[in-house]
């Protein structure tokens, strides 16, 4: 197995210079993660070699490309140890998987008045896809408060279930605190009160084994682009006792049995709930991210990021005014670092960062709701991946110091 360290040179991104000056410094990665180069190819190899459409042709491109698809719905649930490819629903990312359980649960199970458990430190999909279910059906959102520190307070958590409890949504890490929130023992307390559990993976997947069968998750969303696969590509796996009795998403190709102008019947899972031609290439190229990632190993690459965010704090704190969002435990702080430095507004700081070719996210988020809780408006946001070196921690560091002398 390749050295995690070595690994650079298969993301050719990274050498890249900025303002044809700086060397890319890529701290933005829980917002996308960069390609390696196996995962391109792949994806072009298909395109040149293979093409056409999946499921629909007897010609043999359409039986390849067919095959590659399902082959990558097979990896994806060896990725996830989902028991059968019947619970793997391909979506276009976590956005969706999310907006599909809350539309079709929420019209199978839900009624006016019925309730969902969200927490405050939520991505605003797992927010917006309930409020808009909110306002067609009349069901309640009930939020669970986090503590300063950013991290769930489980000691009143039964006080949040009650008989109109219908389902439990939470992110598995936060996309701004990087707090991992102990998601299986909450799925051990919502399944006491017999009621299910959609985790949002976006920012677990890349970071650290998901074994879905020992979390006992009822649904699991995450996105491709996030874990070094390309864009517009996702999954929703959900248990088939629950993906059986939902409604379809959409209607379409694919996602029927048969249709007559009185009545269609739908496909079997997971096929029911993927209307219309879908992105079978981003699949083979998901599929390639998966087993890149597997190769180099999960364990590795959470050791590599522990290691990442445990030095990032420790210089981080060494820079006067520096405050940092989150959990101050590394075992509960996943490799996201959200901060502030003084008053330097935050957009100041990530464009003077841009500057010196040190990319940082700033702003919300996409968390608003979180933002308020903390009393700020948005934050600057350093997160890492596999590719990262301590190296370029220093180079965040001397660039805030940098930038701090200018105020
Ligand atoms: N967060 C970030 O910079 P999509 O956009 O569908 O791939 O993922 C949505 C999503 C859902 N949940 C969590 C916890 C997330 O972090 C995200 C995406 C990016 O933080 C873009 S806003």
């Amino acid at each position: 197995m390749t050295p995690i360290e070595n690994l650079r040179s298969d993301f050719p991104i990274l050498l890249r210079k900025i303002y044809d000056r700086y060397p890319l410094v890529y701290l933005d990665n829980a917002a996308t993660t960069q390609k390696p180069r196996c995962v391109v190819e792949a994806m072009t190899d298909e395109y040149y070699n293979v093409n056409a459409n999946v499921h629909r042709g007897v010609h043999f491109l359409s039986q390849q490309a067919t095959d590659l698809h399902e082959g990558s719905r097979e990896t994806v649930r060896r990725f996830l140890n989902a028991r059968s490819t019947s619970e793997i629903v391909f979506t276009r990312g976590t956005t969706e998987s999310i907006n599909l359980v809350a539309s079709c649960f929420g019209q199978a199970f839900m009624k006016e008045g019925d309730e969902v458990i969200i927490t405050e430190m939520e991505h605003h999909s797992n927010i917006v896809s309930w409020q808009l279910l909110q306002s067609r059906q009349g069901i309640k959102i009930r939020v669970l408060p986090i503590t300063d520190e950013g991290v769930l307070n489980l000691d009143g958590i039964g006080d949040f279930f009650n008989e109109r409890t219908r389902i439990v949504s939470i992110a598995h890490v936060s996309n701004v605190l990087g707090t991992v929130n102990p998601v299986k023992e909450i799925i051990r307390i919502a399944h006491a009160h017999g009621v299910p559990v959609l985790v949002d993976g976006a920012q677990s997947t890349p970071h650290f084994k998901v074994d879905v069968q020992d979390l006992d998750c009822d649904f699991f969303a995450f996105s491709g682009h996030k874990i070094y696969g390309p864009t517009g590509i996702g999954v929703l796996y959900g248990k088939e006792e629950w993906l059986d009795r939902m409604p379809p998403y959409m209607g379409g190709g694919e996602m029927i049995k048969t249709v007559s102008f009185e009545k269609t019947t739908f496909n079997d899972l997971p096929y029911k709930f993927e209307a219309g031609t879908p992105d079978y290439v981003a699949s083979t190229g998901l599929a390639k991210a998966l087993e890149y990632v597997s190769s180099v190993g999960l364990d590795a690459i959470e050791a590599h990021e522990k290691d990442l965010t445990a030095y990032a704090m420790q210089r981080l704190m060494e820079v006067p005014g520096m405050k940092i969002y989150g959990p101050q435990d590394v075992t509960i702080h996943d490799a996201v670092l959200s901060f502030q430095v003084g008053n330097i507004h935050h957009l100041d700081m990530g464009t003077l960062l841009d500057r010196l070719g040190i990319a940082v996210r700033t702003g919300h988020h996409c968390a608003e709701p979180l933002m308020h809780r903390l009393g700020v408006e948005g934050t600057c946001r350093a997160s890492f991946a596999l590719y990262n070196t301590r190296e370029e921690i220093d180079a965040l560091v001397a660039g805030i110091r940098r930038i701090q002398t200018m105020f």
